[in-house]
């Protein structure tokens, strides 16, 4: 049988049940629902989802689903944007972009706190999908897109951000002995003149450890007359030091065709926030799709490998 994955534009495989959640699905009145990231539960998968409500500000709500396809959407928001204590000034516009990672059984959530300083990076952790326990801003503000590696590298925590550096965004990694301190930050990858991904770049999912290396699936972002086109990328980082780039695809693996990609409160924008790998290697991608609904794509992860470089 003839593998339509390499025929088309794009390697991913888009879910035909696209968008999977919008603003309708959600139990209350909503903006749109967008950027939303996975976690496997022994219940199924659930999706933090990234709100934005009615007022402009963003918070989450959460998602479940039995299949990782159809989800069903929890009545009332699982977290808000604190508004007392050390988080509250730099929350006052809103969370936004969780990631999840799960290390030795504790499920993080690393996301962005918007306040008047401009975004920076906080951390969270819950034991049960609804409650969050704050654990720390981690970063100062012009930063977004922390993701926090699933285990320890020699003997440390370690993530991926994206610094705002002369206006570009450059993906980092940095390392924490405690998952508040970080340090001993160096580049990863940057913006590629020419390319699909010359003006910004950032992490999008949880590097997922393969034999080969970290594959990480992240975000370029090509600024064009008409305005920013996200695309969705890959890139395979040295297991043991992850600012070394072992390869990098010079195409992109999914890009906005589809109106619903197209077309929305910021169009052009395929914005993956996580995946979950099956046993067999089956991989379902999460994405925010034009700022205004969740979708998913899928594809293996040998196929990744194997096609996206
Ligand atoms: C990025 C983030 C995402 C958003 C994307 C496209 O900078 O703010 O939340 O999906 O832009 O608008």
């Amino acid at each position: 049988m003839v593998d339509t994955r390499l025929q088309g534009r794009d390697l991913l495989h888009r879910w035909e049940g696209n968008p999977a959640i919008t603003a309708e699905d959600i139990p209350f009145r909503v903006n749109t629902v967008f950027n939303g990231t996975p976690v496997a539960t022994e219940d199924g998968v659930y999706l933090l989802l990234r709100v934005e409500g009615q007022r402009g500000y963003s918070f989450f709500a959460l998602a479940r689903s039995s299949d990782g396809l159809h989800f069903s959407i929890d009545e009332k928001p699982v977290m808000l944007p604190a508004n007392e204590g050390p988080f509250a000034l730099y929350e006052k516009k809103g969370i936004e972009d969780p990631r999840i990672t799960v290390i030795d059984g504790v499920c993080y959530v690393m996301y962005t706190a918007v306040g008047d300083c401009g975004p920076r990076i906080a951390l969270a952790k819950t034991h049960d999908y609804v409650n969050y326990e704050r654990i720390a801003l981690v970063s100062e503000p012009g930063n977004k897109d922390g993701i926090l590696f699933p285990r320890k590298i020699h003997g440390r925590y370690a993530r991926l951000d994206r610094p705002i550096g002369l206006g570009r965004g450059n993906i980092w990694v940095s390392y924490s002995p405690d998952l508040v301190n970080w340090g001993d930050s160096e580049v990863v990858i940057t913006p590629r003149p020419g390319y699909w991904d010359n003006f910004r770049v950032g992490a999008s999912i949880t590097p997922i450890e393969t034999e080969q290396g970290w594959l990480e699936i992240y975000h370029g972002v090509k600024m064009t007359s008409a305005g920013p086109i996200y695309r969705m990328g890959v890139v395979l980082l040295d297991l043991d030091d992850p600012s070394k780039v072992i390869k990098r695809g010079d195409q992109p693996i999914l890009s906005p065709r589809e109106e619903y990609e197209r077309i929305g409160d910021i169009g052009n924008v395929c914005f993956a926030c996580g995946a979950v790998l099956s046993g067999n290697g089956d991989m379902k991608i999460y994405y925010g799709a034009a700022d205004t609904s969740i979708c998913i794509a899928t594809c293996t992860l040998d196929q990744i490998l194997k096609d996206g470089f």
